[in-house]
This record gives structure tokens, sequence and C-alpha cells, in this order.
């Protein structure tokens, strides 16, 4: 597909430009965080029931817009390993929105592609064995949760967090910086008729 084809594409479905925020109803910008529970200074998501590997995960956690959790400090890991030790999922291994697939021992935020601030890695982890380990997990040891890399094909369980939202009817944060900004510049200069933001 054409890259101006594919670039209308997201501007129609509203992926590139705004006008849902601008002109959306309350919904959108709803604070309700069903299904999503608030674990320490986060909402999240846990599925427990299903198990899929690491891909899976990542498209289960989008169709509630959100995305594999990304932990960023030793907090939230406490957080939320003890609300996974009490909650009776001890044992079980869940994925996490952190991976190496792009640069062998960089790990890399699937969210934001930035490198992950904070880790939290089992002893001798992260070693990438059998040189086919890229998907990091939650990982219980001696039923204590630390991080691991896993081969992405194994199957876990899902622990998406919630998107902070950027503020209702501001720009989006997010619309600042990056690719889409630069998409979203190109679509406004060579198709001012389509610039659906205003
Ligand atoms: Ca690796
Ligand atoms: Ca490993």
């Amino acid at each position: 597909m054409a890259l101006v084809q594919y670039i209308l594409i997201l501007c129609f479905t509203g992926v590139l430009c705004n006008t849902a925020n601008t002109s959306a109803p309350s919904a959108d910008c709803s604070t309700d965080p069903h299904p999503f529970m608030p674990i320490g200074s986060k909402y999240y998501l846990i599925n427990a029931a299903v198990k899929m590997n690491w891909f899976e995960a990542d498209l289960f956690c989008r169709t509630f817009d959100s995305d594999l959790a990304v932990i960023e400090s030793e907090a939230e890991m406490d957080a939320l390993s003890f609300h996974v030790t009490t909650n009776g999922n001890l044992g079980k291994f869940f994925w996490l929105g952190a991976t190496d697939l792009a640069v062998e021992g960089k790990f890399m935020s699937h969210y934001n592609g930035r490198a992950i601030p904070y880790a939290k890695w089992a002893r001798g982890q992260p070693d990438d064995s059998q040189k086919r380990e890229d998907c990091v997990h939650l990982w219980p040891v001696n039923n204590i949760y630390f991080m691991n890399d896993y081969p992405c094909y194994s199957e876990g369980y899902a622990l998406c967090e919630m998107r902070q939202r950027p503020k209702c009817c501001g720009e989006s944060a997010l619309s600042k910086n990056g690719l889409k900004k630069l998409v979203d510049e190109y679509v406004r200069s060579a198709y001012p008729i389509l610039n659906c933001r205003d």
C-alpha cells in the first residue's frame, strides 16, 4: 500500500487526527477505569485466565486501548508483585511491554520505543538463553517476582496497563513528538483539505 494511501486511511479512521478528541462526547474522556483496577498509582487489567504468547498478549491489551505494562519504578514493581501474590496468581508469569527484539540486549518499551526506565532482573537475567529470549515477563522466584527475558512465543498471561490519557480537550502530548508528529505534519501540508483537526 502506498504511503499516501496509508496516511489517508489513518486520517480517516482517526488514528492521526484528533477530531474525535476535540468534538467527542464526554464518554471519550471518561475516567471510568472498568475493567481496569487500581494497583499502586496506575490502572491495570490482569488476564490470568487465558494464556497467550507475547504478541497475542500485546494485541489483547490493545483491544482494550491499553498496552502491556511497563514498570517504571520499584514502587510499581512492589505494588504489582503484592497484588499478584495476594490474589491467587502466585506462580503465574505475566508478559510485560518490554522487548529486545529490535536490538539484542537493549530492552525497550514496546509502548514508546524508549529504553525501559526500570528493571528488577532475576539473578543471572537477562541471559537470552539459547539466543531466543527477547520478551520480558514477571517471573516468580521463590515466591518473589522478578523480571526475566523469555521466548516471545511461550505462553503467559497478559498484564495490561491503562494508558495515561492526555488532557481530554488539549492536544495530545504524544502528538508533539516523534513519528506521529512528522506524519501529521505531512498530512497537513500535503492535504490541507483533509485537515480534520481544525
Ligand atoms: Ca534477547
Ligand atoms: Ca532469561
